[in-house]
């Protein structure tokens, strides 16, 4: 076996680089799996969490549990501050005119059927909602419910099968009177491509067209601003980026939010309920039944001070260059089908080997401790399109290394090796 990928090879040497000491701040980072240091490449699925958000979490739940806007006592005032403040923080991170325009969701794909419910209720039969063929399912079921419901059509924005960019040019012809919507996504969870959010936006808006950003790849690693966008609507969730799971957000313009009927009903999301009558609350509450993720915005709140702390640009700097270096030497294997663009990618690489499965590649990738992800990545018509079931992804956040990247090159050679591939 190759030195380097015995269990008993110690940890790398101390820290070299700042990107290397903000490890410190992730405990779960510092373990073996499977008698190997862990190398955590499934960002895009999920990404770590710091200390800051696990201690904001603890220190909530111990000193300020309460539930929101119904209590008049202290705890239930410090649990209203603290969610609401959360809220403000998201306005902020998002540059978001005001908090109003910040709902909370459990995540992304609530946050989009939350929009395909409320906004979608003036939908009607032979209107159409553009999409694009890279969608995540999150962004594509929920428009399909709603067409199967209102008789409305789908159309997609196709994707270059060489270097997975949308075909732009071909906007012109999709964005006809009938098109209410278009709804596509930031980055690609699979190919890496980064989408020309704001020129989008643009084209959109100029013929009337409401526009929805699925920002679950782009919100933790690159400046977000959402009235230099001109985005309508825009989608992500607290977990990708480094907080809590369970909670996500929707930013949609006041004139959208306020002029949408709400779409569950409960608590808290009514200003006055009769037996057979209510009025509804002001937004956002408009669009929060029931008890929220309190904890959740407060760990949400924390990791975004964090990663604004290090600066959400420098992020995205380190992210591409971890995903150039993968790019660049995974190219230099035998049999190998790199997705997505050669130059300019997110910090994420899928790839799918000729003659070793894409489950067999991140099983065996797990058993030296290196954890990727292997599947369609909820992108099912788009793989068919490319002529595959599946590829293996990793996928880069700011605590990877670029010997963390060196780390997954040489297990999947000796991957290769094991199935007797040729390299
Ligand atoms: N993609 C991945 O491994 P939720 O599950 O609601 O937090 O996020 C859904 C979602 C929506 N849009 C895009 C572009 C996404 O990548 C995801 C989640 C994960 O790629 C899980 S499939």
């Amino acid at each position: 076996m190759n030195a380097a990928l015995d269990p008993t090879t110690p940890r790398p040497a101390a820290p070299t680089t700042a990107w290397e000491l903000l490890r410190a701040d992730f405990p779960i980072l510092d373990q073996r799996v499977h008698g190997h240091p862990l190398v955590y490449l499934d960002n895009a699925a999920t990404s770590q969490k710091p200390r800051a958000v696990l201690e904001a979490i603890d220190r909530y739940y111990r000193s300020e549990n309460a539930n929101v806007h119904r209590g008049i006592h202290e705890l239930s005032n410090r649990a209203t501050a603290a969610y609401e403040g959360a809220r403000a923080r998201v306005a902020r991170f998002l540059n978001a005119r005001s908090a109003e325009e910040i709902v909370f969701t459990r995540g992304t794909t609530e946050a989009i059927n939350l929009v395909a419910h409320a906004w979608g209720a003036r939908v009607r039969s032979g209107d159409a909602i553009l999409l694009t063929e890279m969608e995540h399912h999150s962004n594509l079921v929920p428009w399909q419910l709603l067409a199967q419901r209102t008789g409305a059509n789908l159309r997609y924005l196709p994707v270059t099968g060489d270097d997975g960019g949308l075909e732009v040019d071909r906007l012109g012809q999709l964005l006809t009177p009938e098109v209410k919507l278009f709804a596509f996504t930031h980055i690609s969870n699979t190919l890496g491509t980064v989408n020309p959010v704001a020129e989008l936006c643009a084209r959109a808006r100029g013929l009337g067209v409401v526009t929805l950003v699925d920002a679950a790849q782009s919100a933790g690693h690159l400046e977000l601003d959402v009235q230099q966008l001109g985005c309508d609507f825009l989608a992500f969730s607290s977990h990708k980026i480094g907080g809590p799971t369970g909670l996500g957000v929707l930013y949609g313009r006041r004139e959208l939010l306020e002029a949408m009927p709400p779409w569950q009903g409960g608590g808290d999301m009514i200003a006055n309920v009769e037996f057979y009558a209510s009025r509804w609350n002001v937004i956002p509450h408009k669009f929060e039944a029931g008890t929220p993720h309190i904890a959740g915005a407060v760990g949400l709140h924390a990791a975004m001070d964090y990663l604004d702390r290090i600066g959400r640009q420098r992020i995205f700097q380190h992210d591409q260059e971890l995903a150039a270096r993968a790019y660049e030497q995974l190219a230099g294997l035998a049999g190998i089908r790199l997705l997505g663009p050669k130059t300019g990618r997110a910090g994420l690489v899928s790839f799918h080997f000729s003659d070793v499965h894409a489950h067999d590649v991140v099983t065996v990738a797990d058993q030296f401790g290196v954890a990727l992800r292997g599947g369609h990545h909820c992108n099912q018509p788009l793989m068919r399109k490319l002529g595959l079931e599946s590829t293996a992804r990793a996928s880069f956040y700011f605590y990877n290394t670029a010997g963390e990247v060196d780390r997954l090159v040489e297990v999947l050679r000796e991957i290769r090796r094991f199935f007797h591939v040729p390299l």
